[in-house]
């Protein structure tokens, strides 16, 4: 039997082979990783310690908030403020960026949404954490915002999926590596070294209800998806959970795309370009797959404000470079 390989033996090995700098990044991820492991075991018993249904408020970007969106966002905040490595944390769940009081001098920035697809959650469904960090442009100074629509680079980023195991998948731009949760012992195992997303097909997972209210360009791509055609493997089946990270994770290992247009309720698209889109963007690509709003990449976007949205297709490159042309083209 091969040994394991934990998550922070295989952060070293990384950086060793890699010659990354060891500033505190590892540090950051791991740090990630036990939030996570805390999300995990809070949803595993959500139903018996009344941690299910609504808190009767509505998020910055108008979505309702459950109990369990709260106490991830909690838990990744506590996870961090004390670290004295980062700076100011954006959350779907708080209106306006937090900065760390110890964090003037911190070197770096995370974005995350805590709790993806919390809608999930009251009928045991896959639920995900997306996180990204930032290196700052400059240290000291105040103009967090500023620097997170300009000029922050992004160094790393990944996704929890708590799903029937619960995965940690992280990249920081030397390819994308996911790892399991082995509870019994309470470390993320290596399972998933160096994914590589197939270049197209066969799943797309896509909100149809909204079908109607999609631009006809759009409309005109899913029914090309359904249309028969052997030799490119069509019609592509349906996949869609409710949870963004989910459904991306089955793309990644699978083959697909996911989309969430622009449609008559949210005409800018719903899903967020800072702390959604931009870290499983880089996920993907990281894994050879593409994201893009339809327009342009999404790694070549900067958030005109923290909740800024943007249409969104991710997955399998060809699959998300014939999305663009469609989204391109005028029409019949
Ligand atoms: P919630 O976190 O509010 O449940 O939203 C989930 C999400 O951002 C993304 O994970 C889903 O794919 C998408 O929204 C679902 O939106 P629809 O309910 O409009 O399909």
């Amino acid at each position: 039997m091969k040994a394991a390989v934990t998550l922070d033996r295989y952060l070293a090995s990384e950086e060793r082979l890699n010659e990354l700098s060891t500033s505190g990044l590892s540090e950051l991820i791991l740090q990630m990783a036990f939030a996570a492991k805390i999300v995990a075991r809070e949803i595993r018993r959500a139903a018996l310690v009344g941690k299910l249904g609504l808190v009767g408020e509505r998020n910055p970007t108008g979505d309702a908030q459950k109990k369990l969106d709260l106490f991830a966002n909690e838990v990744v905040i506590d996870a961090f403020g004390e670290s004295g490595l980062v700076a100011a944390i954006a959350s779907e769940e708080l209106e306006e960026l937090r900065t760390i009081d110890c964090g003037g001098d911190a070197s770096y920035l995370l974005c995350a949404d805590p709790l993806d697809g919390s809608s999930n959650t009251d009928v045991n469904g896959a639920v995900g954490t997306i996180f990204s960090f930032y290196g700052r442009s400059r240290t000291g100074t105040c103009a967090v915002e500023d620097e997170l629509r300009h000029d922050a680079e992004l160094l790393a980023a990944g996704y929890v999926l708590y799903g029937p195991s619960t995965m940690f998948v992280y990249s920081r731009g030397q390819g994308a590596n996911g790892f399991t949760l082995d509870h019994d012992v309470g470390e993320f195992l290596l399972s998933h070294e160096a994914i590589r997303c197939p270049a197209r097909g066969p799943y797309y997972s896509a909100n149809l209800g909204r079908y109607h209210g999609w631009p006809a360009n759009v409309q005109r791509f899913a029914d090309h998806l359904i249309e028969r055609d052997t030799a490119s493997g069509r019609p592509y089946s349906l996949r869609y959970t409710g949870a963004l990270v989910a459904d991306l994770h089955r793309s990644l290992l699978e083959g697909g795309i996911y989309l969430y247009p622009a449609d008559e309720a949210h005409p800018n698209g719903k899903l967020r370009l800072l702390y959604e889109c931009t870290p499983l963007a880089f996920v993907a690509e990281q894994a050879g797959g593409r994201a893009s709003s339809g327009r342009r990449r999404i790694l070549e976007l900067r958030p005109q404000s923290l909740h800024h949205t943007v249409p969104f297709a991710v997955g399998s490159r060809e699959d998300v470079e014939l999305y663009e042309k469609f989204a391109a083209s005028r029409g019949p």
